[in-house]
């Protein structure tokens, strides 16, 4: 059995086994809670980064995908980096979305890790609205078979806490 927690504040104060990272496919930061993680892992996680794209994903991570460095600094042993889709009108991406909560599961179970804290992937430079990235998360993490004992979603400000609660019932 899975546990959900919702709570809002930073998820770089998590203390949990691993970390969700929102990235970009480059893998080497960004703005938002990338930039957050990437701040407060310090440079190891970029280390770490960086040779996975000297490695396997000498093209960078493919949106919907996910994939494990250190944590460095934080107070977690792993950060797991997912690719969120971009929000678009014009066409449907929420299984790519879906994706990016299944695939983090499953690095999750590789590692071995228990607790694992997301932000809300995709909800927030590349605009996805909250209502729907919130249930996208909720239905996806509910319906994967997963070893992970806790998901705790760390929503960073009060109407991302509200779009999960709203969805969690
Ligand atoms: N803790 C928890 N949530 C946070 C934090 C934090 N410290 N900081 C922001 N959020 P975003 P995306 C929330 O933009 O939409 C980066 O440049 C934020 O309020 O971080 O997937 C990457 O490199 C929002 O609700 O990620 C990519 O280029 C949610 O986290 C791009 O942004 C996601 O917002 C990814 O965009």
């Amino acid at each position: 059995m899975t546990t959900i927690e919702l709570v809002q504040g930073d998820i770089t104060d998590q203390t949990v086994d691993a970390i969700v990272n929102a990235a970009n496919s480059s893998l080497l930061g960004g703005g938002g809670v990338d930039g957050a993680i990437h701040r407060r892992g310090g440079p190891a996680v970029l280390e770490d980064c960086r040779r996975l794209r000297a490695g396997h994903y000498g093209k960078g991570l493919p949106t919907g995908r996910a994939v494990s460095t250190t944590a460095g600094e934080l107070d977690a042993r792993w950060v797991i980096h997912t690719v969120g889709p971009v929000f678009s009108r014009e066409e449907d991406r929420s299984a790519l979305l879906a994706s990016c909560y299944r695939e983090s599961l499953r690095v999750a179970d590789e590692l071995g890790a228990r607790t694992v804290a997301f932000p809300a992937v995709s909800a927030g430079i590349y605009g996805w609205p909250l209502d729907d990235a919130a249930r996208i998360a909720l239905e996806t993490v509910r319906g994967t078979d997963t070893s992970v004992d806790e998901v705790r979603f760390v929503l960073f400000d009060e109407q991302a806490y509200n779009a999960f609660a709203k969805q969690a019932g």
